[in-house]
C-alpha cells in the first residue's frame, strides 16, 4: 500500500494500463488529476469541441489496439461526447471516457453543470464505474480499463469531482490481459465437419479479425480451403486486398463480386463478424445472403451467435484461435472441395475481373436524376467531376499503409468499392451508428496512435462542416492529416430519398452557400487545394500526403463534384408517401 491522492491513484492506474495520449478539453472537475498528467508521460490533446475527442479516442483505439482515453468538464463537455461514444461502442472500440462529474455534496441541488452522467451512456458502454468512495479510485479506474478490453466497447468512469481529493492508501493494479480460446470442442468439431462436405465454402473475414489480430489467421484458412474471402460491411481491412483469394466487402456499396460468390455458398464462415442486419442487406438489385447454406460463425461475444442470421454453428471464440483451431481440424483430411479448388479459383477470378471491369466503366450514375444533374453541371461554366471517377484517381493515388477514415454520406459510401487495404487497422467507418461529422476527428486520433502512417479523411461537404473544427487541433498539435472533402452543394445522401420517394421535393438539402473549403482551411492554418480536374486528384493526394509525412502538414483537398447520387442507405426502410388530408394531396 502506498499512501497517494485520489488523483495520482487514477493518474498512476491510467499510467499501468500504458496510457501515453488522452483526447478532451480541461475543465476545473478535473484538473488537479490533469496538472500530474505530463509528469506521469500522459499526454492530453486539447480538441475543438468534445465529439472529436471521443471519436479521437476511437480512432486511437482502433489504430493502436489500445485504450482510447477522452476526458472532459463534468455536465456539458461530458454530453458532448454522447454521439461519438455511441460511434465507438457500434465499432468495439476499447475507449475509456472519464467523466468527472458534480461534487456529490452538491449534486441533485440544481448546481452548475449538474447532470447524472451515467444515463447519459448506459446504453453505449459495457461497463460503468462509479467512484462513490476515493478509496476506490484505483480499484474502479483499473476495472473500467479491463473491461474496456475485455468487453471491447467504451467503458465510462464517472468521479464526482471531490473524489479527486484527499488521502487514500493504496495498490495499483495491474493490467488483466485476457487470453481468449478458439471456443468450444464441440462447436469447432462441427465446424470443420461442415467445412470438410462443404462444396463451395466462403469466409466472411469481420471485424473481429481485424481486433483479433487474425487476419494471418485468417489467410492461413482461406488458403486451405481455397475458398473465397469476403469482407462484413466496413471491414475492408481485415483481409489483405492484394491477395488473389480477396473479393471485397458485402453490404452498402459493397462488391458485386463479393455478393455474387456469396450467393453460390453452400457453407459461409463468419469469422468474427456479427452479421449485422445492415451490412448483410440486397444491394445493386442482388439479394445474395445464402438462406440455404450452412452458416458457422465465430464470435469473441456469445450474445452475437446467431442474434441477427440463423446460423447452423456457433463458435464462442476468438476469430484467430478459431481459424487456427479450424485449420489444426483440417489438416491432412480431405476437403469435399479440394477436387474444385482450380475451377474455384477461376470462377473466384472472373467475378473479380468482371466487378473491376465494370467499376472502370461505370465512371458515373445513370439514374435520371444524375443524369439531369450531370447535364446541368455540363451547361455551367465551372468544372465539376464525377465522383466515381474522383475514387478511382484516389484509390489509384492511395499510399502504402494508409488509414482512411470515411464519413456518412452519398460520396463516401459509394467509396465503399473503391477503398482497399492490405493492412488491417487501417479503415474507420462509424458502422452501424452512422453519424455524419466523425472522419476528420477520428483519424487525427489515428495519426496520434501510428504517426508513421498515412491519415486520410473522406467527407462530404455536410458532413465536413459539422467537423471541419478540428482542423485546428491537427495543426495546434502536431497531427497532421490529409482531408478529402466532396463539395457538391448538398446534403447528398438524405437528398436521394427525396429523390425516389418524394417526387424530388427538395426540402433542407441544399448547401449552396458558396463555400470554399479550401480557403476555410488556409484560414484554419492548413493548406487548402481546390480541385475541379480529374488529372489533378491524385497529384492532389500524393502531394497532401508528401506534405503530411515530410513536412507535418494538414491539407484539406476540396473536389468539387457534380451532384449525381449513387444508391441510397435506406431504401429497405422507406416506402412511398400516403396522405389523407386533402391539403397534402399533392405530396405523394
Ligand atoms: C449526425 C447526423 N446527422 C444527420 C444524419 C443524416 N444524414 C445521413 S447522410 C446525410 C447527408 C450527408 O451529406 P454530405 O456530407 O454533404 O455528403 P453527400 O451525401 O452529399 O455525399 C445526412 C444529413 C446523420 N447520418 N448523422
Ligand atoms: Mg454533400
Amino acid at each position: 500500500m502506498t499512501r497517494m491522492t485520489p488523483s495520482e491513484a487514477f493518474v498512476e492506474t491510467m499510467v499501468a494500463n500504458g496510457v501515453t495520449t488522452t483526447f478532451g478539453i480541461m475543465g476545473s472537475a478535473f484538473m488537479d488529476a490533469m496538472d500530474i498528467f505530463a509528469p506521469a508521460g500522459i499526454r492530453l490533446v486539447p480538441v475543438v469541441h468534445e465529439q472529436g475527442a471521443a471519436h479521437m479516442a476511437d480512432g486511437y483505439a482502433r489504430v493502436s489496439g489500445r485504450h482510447g482515453v477522452v476526458i472532459g468538464q463534468n455536465g456539458p463537455g461530458i454530453s458532448n461526447c454522447v454521439t461519438a461514444i455511441a460511434a465507438a461502442f457500434w465499432a468495439h472500440s476499447p475507449v475509456v471516457i472519464v467523466t468527472p462529474e458534480t461534487g456529490t455534496m452538491g449534486i441533485g441541488l440544481g448546481g452548475f453543470q449538474e447532470a447524472n452522467q451515467l444515463p447519459m451512456f448506459e446504453e453505449f458502454t459495457k461497463y460503468q464505474g462509479h467512484i462513490n468512495n476515493e478509496h476506490r479510485m484505483a480499484e474502479i479506474t483499473a476495472r473500467c480499463f479491463d473491461r474496456a478490453m475485455s468487453e471491447l466497447g467504451p467503458t465510462q468512469l464517472n468521479i464526482p469531482r471531490d473524489r479527486f481529493y484527499g488521502d487514500i492508501d493504496v495498490e495499483i493494479p495491474e493490467p488483466m490481459v485476457l487470453d481468449r480460446g478458439a471456443g468450444g470442442e464441440r462447436s469447432l468439431d462441427e465446424a470443420a465437419d461442415l467445412l470438410a462436405s462443404a462444396e463451395f465454402p466462403v469466409i466472411i473475414s469481420g471485424g473481429g479479425v481485424v481486433q483479433g489480430d487474425a487476419v494471418p489467421d485468417c489467410v492461413a484458412l482461406a488458403e486451405r480451403i481455397g475458398a473465397p474471402v469476403v469482407n462484413s460491411y466496413l471491414h475492408n481491412d481485415s483481409f489483405p486486398a492484394s491477395h488473389p483469394q480477396w473479393c471485397g466487402p458485402l453490404g452498402y456499396q459493397g462488391s458485386k463480386a463479393a455478393m455474387k460468390l456469396i450467393a453460390k455458398a453452400d457453407v459461409v464462415l463468419a469469422l468474427g463478424s456479427r452479421l449485422g442486419p445492415f451490412g448483410t442487406l440486397p444491394q445493386h438489385g442482388l439479394d445474395y445472403w445464402p438462406t440455404g447454406a450452412k452458416i458457422i460463425q465465430v464470435d469473441a461475444d456469445h450474445k452475437m451467435l446467431g442474434l441477427v442470421k440463423k446460423i447452423t454453428v456457433g463458435i464462442h471464440g476468438d476469430a484467430g484461435a478459431a481459424a487456427r483451431a479450424l485449420v489444426a481440424r483440417l489438416d491432412g483430411v480431405t476437403l469435399a472441395c479440394d477436387a474444385t479448388r482450380d475451377t474455384r479459383m477461376a470462377d473466384m477470378k472472373a467475378e473479380q475481373d468482371a466487378w473491376e471491369a465494370e467499376l472502370d466503366e461505370w465512371t458515373h450514375e445513370l439514374d435520371d436524376f444524375s443524369l439531369d444533374m450531370i447535364a446541368q453541371a455540363e451547361s455551367e461554366p465551372s468544372d465539376w467531376l464525377h465522383p466515381r471517377m474522383v475514387l478511382r484517381e484516389l484509390e489509384k493515388a492511395m499510399p502504402a499503409r494508409a488509414m482512411v477514415s470515411t464519413d456518412i454520406g452519398n460520396i463516401n459510401s459509394v467509396a465503399n468499392s473503391y477503398l482497399r487495404f492490405d493492412e488491417p487497422r487501417s479503415f474507420l467507418a462509424p458502422m452501424s451508428w452512422g453519424n455524419c461529422g466523425y472522419a476528420l476527428p477520428t483519424v487525427i486520433g489515428a495519426k496520434a496512435a501510428a504517426p508513421d502512417r498515412p491519415a486520410i479523411a473522406y467527407s462530404g461537404d455536410g458532413a465536413w462542416a459539422m467537423s471541419m473544427v478540428e482542423t485546428m487541433t491537427a495543426v495546434r498539435h502536431d497531427l497532421p492529416v490529409t482531408a478529402v472533402v466532396f463539395n457538391n452543394r448538398q446534403w447528398g445522401a438524405e437528398k436521394k430519398n427525396q429523390v425516389d420517394f418524394y417526387g424530388r421535393r427538395f426540402v433542407a438539402g441544399e448547401l449552396e452557400g458558396g463555400e470554399n473549403y479550401s480557403e476555410i482551411a488556409r484560414a484554419m492554418g492548413a493548406e487548402g487545394i481546390r480541385v475541379d480536374k480529374l488529372d489533378n486528384v491524385g497529384a492532389a493526394l500524393t502531394d497532401a500526403v508528401d506534405a503530411q509525412m515530410n513536412r507535418g502538414v494538414t491539407t484539406v483537398i476540396e473536389i468539387m463534384c457534380t451532384k449525381e447520387l449513387g444508391d441510397p442507405f435506406r431504401k429497405d426502410a422507406l416506402s412511398t408517401p400516403v396522405r389523407h388530408l386533402p391539403k397534402y394531396k399533392d405530396y405523394v
